[in-house]
């Protein structure tokens, strides 16, 4: 079968996999987002459902002033003896710390905290025994893949923090997972930092702590010789075993907007591709040491077709698993409901960098599509905001004021951009507030356009209201770890507590075309 990368596209950063009864289960960063932890499962590797979050409870996950850059980070999953373990790090408060299951489908313990430091925790279990490995010092201040025993019972540390690898001299030694394959044990992980030169690298040893010795092919797996290729940034690995005994990888990538634009926009995302076992017992993965945007595989039965969601509208999406809100959501701001999304408008607007506006999003899963959504706006402002983050964003704004002379409000409609310190009025125009409004807005990879339909007794007029380049949103313009977010969002500046009435958004759509 063929099948296409990324596996699983928008922002789902920092893959992990793990196997379980016949199933597999995966993991992603979610950052400044809650819930946090996005959680999928699969029958077959390239079919994926959005099981819910791991972390849905804010004594899992408290994100006070987390920002792209803050909050959760890098998860591992891991199952063992029944019980599913997710390790990660909120980089905001906790620090590292795990959660557990015995239901997947159900809540997951409140956190275990590990007195470790560094990021990107990952777990191993062998002989009754569990060991806790993460990138950073070690207990004499040595820096690299540092690992210790745990009581899987209380996270208390068994032994002392000692670095075990520290890698191939690339930047940002980060990812490590240990596995034990064929009586050797591989310590993988990624080198090069999560831009353009991100690669994955590994090591194989005797023993849990090595000594670890590089695979002399390194980088395993790395697109960053292929210039102007759609798919950039691979790193960030996992490895499972599938029932016939072959390896996969799942790992992150990005999708540049253009063969001569070094920009992204979608976020990092989820690839899979082959791991082959070589005689000597070192393994190589992708497609010559790539990954590639199509793989061929006869590895997956042919009858299996890869399936990705074109397009969601609140009736196929759900609150807390699709739809996200920023750190910790004031329930009381939202009534969202399978055929209307109520939004009470407060203060906090989306310039807000610690506290949570009222603000539900679903990811930019492609590049290329069209949202639309129904509006109306009693008081405040309300609309879409295509949301990076606090300083980057392009907002379809609808703001209701009362006309001059007391003629009855109006809505001022307005298409807005704010990049760094910089904002900007695009375009506007003004319509009556008893007109039915309907927001547009076109994706494309290089540029955002937003208009509005206006109905009047029947009579409906299409405006445009600007195009807006989507470079400007774009990781590498705004930094941070994350992607592009369909917001929809209620503020106004003067209020003190919450507005009295919310806006009110029907007839959400986004459909993407590949
Ligand atoms: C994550 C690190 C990385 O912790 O980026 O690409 C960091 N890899 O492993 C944030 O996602």
């Amino acid at each position: 079968m063929r099948y296409n990368n990324p596996i699983i596209p928008g922002f789902y950063p920092d893959p992990s996999i793990c196997k379980a009864e016949g199933k597999y289960y995966m993991v992603c960063s979610s950052f400044q987002y809650f819930p946090g932890v996005p959680l999928f499962e699969s029958r077959d590797l390239v079919n994926w459902s959005q099981i819910g979050h791991v972390l849905t409870r804010e004594s899992q996950l408290p994100l006070e002033g987390a920002g792209s850059d803050g909050g959760i980070y890098a998860p591992t999953i891991r199952f063992h003896e029944g019980r599913f373990y997710m390790v990660t790090t909120n980089t905001s408060s906790m620090g590292n710390f795990y959660v557990w299951t015995d239901d997947i489908y159900g809540e997951w313990s409140e956190p275990v905290k590990v007195q470790q430091g560094g990021i990107d925790p990952s777990l191993y279990f062998e002989d009754g025994r569990a060991y806790f490995m993460s990138n950073g010092d070690d207990d004499q201040g040595i820096s690299g893949v540092t690992q210790c025993e745990i009581d899987i019972e209380t996270g208390e540390k068994k032994s002392p923090s000692r670095c075990v690898w520290q890698g191939t001299g690339g930047r940002y030694l980060e990812s490590p997972h240990l596995y034990r394959i064929n009586g050797q044990y591989y310590l993988m992980a990624a080198e090069g930092g999560t831009e353009y030169g991100h690669m994955v690298i590994y090591a194989k040893g005797p023993s849990v702590n090595g000594p670890f010795t590089a695979y002399p092919g390194n980088p395993v797996l790395t697109n960053r010789n292929l210039g102007g290729y759609e798919i950039q940034g691979c790193g960030h690995g996992d490895l499972v075993e599938d029932d016939q005994g072959n390896f996969w990888m799942v790992h992150l990538a990005f999708r540049q907007i253009h063969q001569w634009m070094p920009f992204h926009i979608t976020g990092r995302e989820v690839c899979l591709v082959p791991v082959a076992f070589q005689e000597n017992g070192w393994f190589t993965a992708g497609v010559g040491g790539i990954t590639p945007t199509e793989v061929e595989t006869d590895r997956i039965p042919h009858n299996i077709k890869q399936s990705l969601k074109q397009r969601d509208t609140f009736s196929d999406t759900r609150v807390g698993v699709d739809w996200v809100f920023l750190r910790r959501p004031h329930e009381e701001d939202f009534s969202l409901s399978k055929t209307a999304y109520r939004l009470y408008p407060t203060n906090l607007t989306l310039g807000e960098k610690q506290g949570s506006p009222a603000f539900v999003a679903i990811r930019q899963r492609q590049m290329r599509g069209q949202i639309r959504c129904n509006i109306q706006v009693p008081e405040g402002e309300a609309g879409i905001s295509l949301y990076m983050d606090h300083q980057h964003h392009y907002d379809l704004a609808v703001a209701r004021m009362a006309a001059a002379g007391g003629a009855g409000d109006v809505y001022r409609i307005m298409t807005r951009s704010v990049v760094g310190s910089v904002g900007h009025v695009v375009e506007e125009t003004v319509v009556r507030a008893d007109t039915e409004i309907t927001l547009r807005i076109g994706l494309d990879p290089m540029e955002y356009s937003f208009s509005a339909v206006f109905s009047q007794q029947g009579q409906e007029t299409s405006c445009p209201l600007g195009r807006l380049q989507t470079r400007y949103l774009s990781t590498e313009v705004a930094g941070g770890f994350t992607g592009v977010m369909i917001a929809l969002y209620a503020q106004e500046e003067s209020l003190t507590g919450r507005g009295a009435e919310p806006a009110v958004f029907t007839e959400f759509e986004a459909v993407y075309e590949k």
